[in-house]
Order: C-alpha cells, then sequence, then structure tokens
C-alpha cells in the first residue's frame, strides 16, 4: 500500500505523455475552402466537427492521390465515410461552402485490388452509399470513390486519375480527447493497482510480450507468415486492430528485418503497408502516415511493366525495398499503435 501512491502517479504520467502530439500541418501545398463552415468548432480551428472528426472541403480539383497528399498536409486524410449519418454530415460540409453537390474525392479505393475497398485513413472499410449499377469496375480501370454522383448524390468508383474537389477529415486535437478519457484511465490503474501488484504486472506483461506483438518506440509490430496478395494482407491486419506496417526511418526498418529474421531464420521477402496504386509515383502508408523514409534497391521503384505498385522488403542482395505487382503472395509486417 506504501507504493500505491507511486504507482498512481506513475499511471497518470504514463497517460499524459502517452498523448498523440498535435498533427503537423505544414503552410505550404494548402488548399483551404475560404466559406462558411456548417459548425465553427474550437476542437478544429476553421474546420467542422461531427462525431470527434473535423471536416474541411478543397474546391481545388485535383487527382485523388495529390488530394490525398494535400490532406496529409492539412495533419488528416480524404475522409473516410462510417455511416448515413456521417456522409450526411459530409455532404452539408460541401453544401455549406458551394451551395451545391459536386462530385468530390473521399479516402475509399479498390486500387491494390479489385472489389477490395480501403480507406486512406487506415480505418476498416464497412460503410457504402453506392449508386445503383455502382461500382462498375468500368475496364477495371475506375479505383478511387466519388460521392455526390448522379441524381441520388451516391457513390461511384472513377478513374482516380481525373481531378475533383475533395473532403479531408483528421481527429480533434487529440490532448483535448485525452484529457476526457484521464479520469476513467486513472480509475483503471488504480483498480489494478488495489487488486494487487501481481494481477498489474501480470496485464502489462500479457499485453506487451504474450499476445505475440513486438514492441519498439509506441508501436506493436508481427509478423505474418501466410503468404497474401497485398490488399488481403493489409485486411488482415486491420482484422488485428491494425495495418500493414509502415516505417518512418532506418531503425524501424532494422527492426522489422530483425522480426523476420528472429521468425523465420531467413531474410524472408515482405508486404509493408506502402502503395502507389492510385497515382504511379505517389507513395501512400496505409495506415494514412505521410511517406518520408524510404529504402528503395537501386533501380527501384521501377514499376516494371508499368504494373508495380505495392512494396516489399528484403529484396536482392541489399535486402532493400521493390515495387512489384500488388497480386503477387508475400507474408507481411502489420503494426498497430500503442493504446
Ligand atoms: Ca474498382
Ligand atoms: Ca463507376
Ligand atoms: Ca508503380
Ligand atoms: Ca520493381
Amino acid at each position: 500500500m506504501k507504493t500505491l501512491p507511486v504507482i498512481v502517479i506513475v499511471c497518470v504520467v504514463m497517460t499524459l505523455t502517452g498523448a498523440d502530439a498535435p498533427p503537423e500541418a505544414k503552410s505550404s501545398d494548402i488548399h483551404i475552402a475560404k466559406s462558411q463552415l456548417i459548425k465553427r468548432s474550437t476542437h478544429c480551428p476553421g474546420w467542422s466537427e461531427y462525431n470527434g472528426r473535423c471536416f474541411i472541403f478543397i474546391p481545388t480539383h485535383m487527382t485523388w492521390a495529390r488530394a490525398e497528399r494535400n490532406c496529409q498536409s492539412l495533419g488528416g486524410n480524404l475522409a473516410s465515410v462510417r455511416d448515413v449519418f456521417e456522409y450526411q454530415a459530409i455532404q452539408k460540409v460541401i453544401w455549406s461552402s458551394t451551395y451545391d453537390y459536386p462530385e468530390s474525392w473521399v479516402g475509399g479505393s479498390d486500387a491494390q485490388e479489385e472489389n477490395i475497398w480501403l480507406w486512406s485513413d487506415g480505418t476498416p472499410f464497412h460503410y457504402s452509399n453506392w449508386c445503383r449499377g455502382e461500382p462498375s469496375h468500368y475496364n477495371h480501370v475506375q479505383r478511387c470513390i466519388e460521392i455526390n454522383y448522379g441524381g441520388s448524390k451516391c457513390w461511384d468508383d472513377v478513374q482516380c486519375y481525373i481531378r475533383l474537389p475533395s473532403v479531408c477529415a483528421k481527429k480533434k486535437i487529440s490532448i483535448i480527447s485525452t484529457m476526457k478519457t484521464l479520469p476513467l484511465i486513472v480509475f483503471v490503474c488504480v483498480v489494478l493497482t488495489l487488486t494487487g501488484a501481481d494481477a498489474w504486472s501480470c496485464v502489462i506483461r500479457r499485453y506487451r510480450y504474450c499476445s505475440g506483438w513486438s514492441r519498439y518506440k509506441g508501436r506493436y509490430f508481427i509478423y505474418i507468415p501466410t503468404p497474401m496478395t497485398w490488399a488481403r494482407a493489409e485486411k488482415n491486419c486491420q482484422s488485428l486492430g491494425g495495418n500493414l506496417a509502415s516505417v518512418r526511418n532506418i531503425y524501424e526498418y532494422h527492426k522489422i528485418q530483425w522480426l523476420i529474421l528472429h521468425k523465420t531464420h531467413r531474410q524472408q521477402q515482405a508486404w509493408i503497408g506502402g502503395s502507389d496504386c492510385q497515382q504511379n509515383g505517389v507513395w501512400l502508408w496505409s495506415d494514412g502516415t505521410r511517406f518520408h523514409y524510404s529504402n528503395w534497391c537501386p533501380g527501384e521503384p521501377n514499376n516494371g511493366q508499368r504494373a508495380q505498385h505495392c512494396l516489399q522488403i528484403n529484396y536482392g542482395a541489399s535486402k532493400c525495398w521493390d515495387d512489384v505487382q500488388c497480386n503477387v503472395h508475400r507474408p507481411s509486417v502489420c503494426a498497430k499503435k500503442i493504446r
């Protein structure tokens, strides 16, 4: 009981330091709608708040991949849509800016594999609002979702390289949401502490080590030996609460390589979350984070036969990165944030 205050303090400090830093936003390459917003929000200044997220209409016409990069530069991603109410809120954001319902990009695409739909922010794709007869996959080249299509203002799959306005979304400033859940987290910490130090350390141990995930720099990583297409591998990672791994620096890459070596005793080729399926040369991570670091092999990515759009690691003699067809089967590495 003597150590109780200390443990509670540690809990509180862990909670506070675990809070995400506010998302970065660069002033360059920013296209913001100069428009009135349906609901000014203190949590997301200049954006419209709905259901814990902030939305903004971007009137500038861009390809889907450029629109996604633009949203990333604003600290978000192209909007994902979770239900019909959120879709209506997004339509309202567009209306309040344009007094119209122009066709616009949101973050859905099936560019890696036909009919496997993914959101660019890495969240699972459950809800959809397709128009009749859509998605049509016309000529197998329609891979990105436009909303406000046709008389019913529903969803259509269309070529990713056409230029449309777009809707970005980002989380509310997270320190505020952290502060809201703080009392609950402290309560849980206290209960765990009171029920005994053994239980407490077991919970920690199970979470960190017993589940098969390896912890590194704020995330958990796991190697999935089953060979799958890139899109199936991403879906599998999502079913485990994560995404295919994004890689931020050489140390993370070495950690992932070590993980594979440790499990397979080989430097096995594997999928991670990079792809440029929507627009050749515009690489995106499936978890929605910005693509800065890369470790391409010499001469790669070469977009061989103009059909290589997914990122495999441990390629060639240097065990570096290569772009390859998304429908080949590879083991994979998933990552998820420590919550
Ligand atoms: Ca399609
Ligand atoms: Ca279509
Ligand atoms: Ca490519
Ligand atoms: Ca290649």
